[in-house]
């Protein structure tokens, strides 16, 4: 069988929860990795299906969308919903987690520094701690995960992304101060295939 084949840029971002569920699923991929202003990634966009990565081939099939990626890795390998309930309570959780992901997100996309800081510390103080604490209450009431008080591939996005989401909160001690955050990502890294995946990995901070 042909190898699977990733595509993403040079960090975690985005790409880092289908990695994970790659690596739990066993699947041998090769990990493609673009510069992010590079040419190869100018080369490779578009043929590309919306001229964005990630994008996943597998099995002759080319996936694009990073949480669909998640989704359909996620019921491939047993980490969806056993029904439309379930899988609905797992997309609900990933979206809120999104939320914040795009909240701080655009932050970083800001390009006037003044604009930037100023909108910084009004999500630091009002947007954030409310969808954090939301986040966090929910995986204490969910045994530990993210829904259905038990693994989903909606862990795998939250441990995917939890350096990305220290990185743009500008919060390194994010697990400290809602410690639930961070029995997720370990139960997540305690697989030993995804922590070997992970031990591998080619440095990335975000
Ligand atoms: N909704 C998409 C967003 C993908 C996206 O924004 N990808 C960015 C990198 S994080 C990208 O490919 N940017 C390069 C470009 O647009 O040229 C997803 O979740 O996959």
């Amino acid at each position: 069988m042909p190898k699977a084949v990733f595509y993403y840029f040079k960090m975690k971002g985005l790409g880092e929860p289908c990695r994970l569920l790659l690596a739990y699923g066993g699947v041998d991929f090769e990990d493609i990795r673009f510069e992010r202003h590079g040419q190869e990634w100018q080369d490779f966009k578009p043929k590309t299906p919306f001229g964005q990565v990630p994008v996943l081939e597998m099995d002759g099939k080319t996936y694009a969308q990073s949480y669909s990626i998640a989704r359909f890795l996620g019921r491939k390998f047993g980490l969806g919903g056993d029904n439309i309930q379930e899988e609905f309570e797992i997309d609900q959780i990933v979206d809120l987690i999104d939320d914040l992901r795009k909240r701080a997100g655009s932050v970083d996309y800001e390009p006037e520094p003044d604009l930037k800081e100023k909108r910084h510390a009004i999500y630091a103080k009002t947007v954030y701690p409310e969808l954090l604490q939301r986040i966090n209450d929910i995986i204490v009431n969910n045994n530990g995960y993210v829904a259905l008080g038990k693994l989903t591939w909606g862990d795998f996005v939250l441990a995917g992304l939890i350096d990305y989401l220290k990185k743009m909160l500008r919060m390194p001690d994010l697990e400290k101060q809602y410690p639930a955050f961070k029995q997720v990502v370990d139960k997540v890294f305690a697989f030993p295939k995804v922590k070997a995946y992970a031990d591998a990995a080619p440095e990335a901070l975000f």
